[in-house]
């Protein structure tokens, strides 16, 4: 773990406190958990600015869970998960863990098994010669909270609610995106979250059958252990100033200590760990060793930056599987991959997405690799050829782990070879970034896609954009999407459209 947590880790504005010891016996003593890292650095704390850790968010036992303070972390705890004694580690071959690694913001041809010329994903591409690997992989949505929200419901947007990242408020020039804290704006962001918390999740699912769940990352639904059912979280989520994570975005960019402390008390439960840095994803503030190495190989620095986080979520990816590996578990932990959304990086401005990127139906927004590894259980190979979605997870884990999916998911095992090779098209969903109507979720759709074979399909949304044509594309020969063939393929534009327009059902604005 050193080499991460010796890069990135912050010195001493979290230092361990007698105050913040909400239960003593639940906190590690310095012996144990070591202290921060001697050069640790103070880092570049843009995405943090608006997400500080308050003592206003530290949660009582009695109200939420237990806070532990784990070498300047704040990690909760469900209290009931807090009695567990320390053991080894897990070893129930029936009930393998579950790690999911979430990158973010991350374009799907970057990464050196995916055929970058300069990107390194040495760690990634190590995983994927271990996976069953989808290349033609995707999310349901190009947008970061819609597209968590599809992860562990294994819904579409339009099903669960949540189509984008912030609300449209009431009066202008409100900033929807910093307004949480103000109580006139409450509802509107409840709402979301109420939306998210209707339905039934894999992280609840599973810490109904025994596992010990720990949420890392981007969470947006607000208190992962309230709305999700984790029994451990680095988000508080209370604030509404929290956003996207609070304190969980510290995960990979300051190093790996909570899970390693959480792998440390899980005991002999099986557990689950959501893994969801802000990795690529801007601000793009990679270590200078990194930077360095790609300067003299991208197109400008913006390029160059953009690169060397995904190098360094590479290095992050690889120092949590190698601490799964020195605890001897990654034969008995199913390890899925993915991203939540494409990036192409902007190359006249950092942090910024060029066009077709983020927030589109177009490849550099939708698609992904997708990857699922159990050694010695899921044969390890790479296909080309057929589809995979984000919708999958939770239907692959739970087929992997032999207990039951909820009816009526859209997702498939992919472990499944035949459900795999049945499948013709996957659909997916973009939306505005901030949703127009909180009572009314799909109103802020902009485009419906669907891809069938080597076909997609991109359909306008008539009322929010009128003046829009469909768009044909096939994608094999074609990838990035530069040539539109729409209109000399008229008959092939009105049976996807129909296709589109028969999986289409939104729900009614009164059942949301
Ligand atoms: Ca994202």
């Amino acid at each position: 773990m050193n080499t991460i947590i010796d890069q990135n880790a912050r010195s001493g504005d979290r230092a361990y406190t007698a105050a913040n010891a909400v239960d003593a016996g639940r906190v590690p003593s310095r012996g144990e958990v070591g202290g921060m890292a001697p050069n640790a650095r103070s880092g570049d704390r843009a995405y943090t600015a608006a997400n500080a850790v308050d003592a206003d968010r530290v949660p009582s036992c009695g109200d939420r869970g237990v806070v532990a303070l784990v070498s300047g972390w704040l990690l909760r705890t469900a209290c009931a998960a807090a009695l567990w004694a320390l053991h080894a580690g897990a070893a129930d071959p029936a009930r393998p863990n579950v790690l999911v690694i979430v990158s973010d913001d991350h374009g799907w041809s970057d990464y050196g098994f995916m055929g970058h010329p300069h990107v390194r994903t040495p760690h990634l591409d190590r995983l994927a010669g271990q996976s069953l690997v989808f290349q033609r992989g995707y999310s349901p949505v190009p947008l970061c909270r819609p597209s968590l929200s599809s992860i562990v419901t294994g819904l579409y947007p339009h099903q669960h609610g949540v189509t984008g990242n912030d609300p449209d408020l009431p009066d202008p020039g409100v900033n929807a995106m910093a307004s949480r804290s103000n109580p006139k704006y409450a509802r509107y962001y409840d709402a979301i979250i109420g939306h998210f918390r209707r339905h039934p999740n894999i992280v609840r699912d599973l810490a109904s059958r025994g596992y010990v769940a720990l949420e890392t990352g981007k969470w947006w639904e607000g208190d992962p252990v309230k709305t999700a059912g984790f029994t451990h979280a680095m988000t508080q989520g209370e604030s509404k100033g929290s956003r996207h994570g609070d304190a969980g975005l510290a995960i990979g960019r300051e190093g790996l200590e909570p899970i390693v402390r959480f792998l440390d008390q899980a005991g002999d439960r099986p557990f689950f760990v959501w893994y969801a840095p802000m990795l690529p994803h801007a601000p793009h503030t990679p270590p200078a060793g990194l930077l360095d190495h790609y300067l003299p190989l991208a197109p400008s620095e913006p390029v160059a930056r953009y690169w060397a986080c995904i190098e360094w979520f590479d290095r992050t990816c690889g120092e949590l599987l190698a601490e799964l590996d020195r605890r001897d578990l990654r034969t008995n932990t199913v390890v899925v991959y993915t991203a939540d959304n494409g990036w192409i990086q902007d190359p006249s401005q950092a942090n910024r997405a060029a066009p077709r990127s983020k927030l589109t139906p177009y490849e550099g927004g939708v698609r992904t690799p997708i990857m699922i590894s159990w050694p010695g259980r899921v044969a390890a190979r790479i296909d080309q050829e057929h589809l995979a979605c984000n919708l999958d997870l939770w239907p692959t884990v739970a087929a992997l782990l032999a207990v039951p999916a909820p009816a009526g998911l859209p997702g498939i095992n992919l472990a499944d070879p035949q459900a795999v090779a049945q499948r013709r098209r996957l659909f997916g969903e973009q939306y505005a970034h901030n949703i127009a109507d909180v009572d009314h979720p799909t109103r802020s759709l902009h485009h419906r896609w669907v891809i069938d074979g080597p076909w997609k399909l991109i359909v306008p949304d008539r009322r929010n954009r009128p003046n829009a044509q469909p768009e044909l594309y096939h994608l094999l020969r074609d990838p990035w999407e530069k040539t539109d063939l729409a209109a000399r393929e008229t008959a092939r534009v009105q049976r996807l459209a129909a296709r589109l327009d028969a999986w289409w059902a939104p729900p009614q604005p009164s059942s949301f």
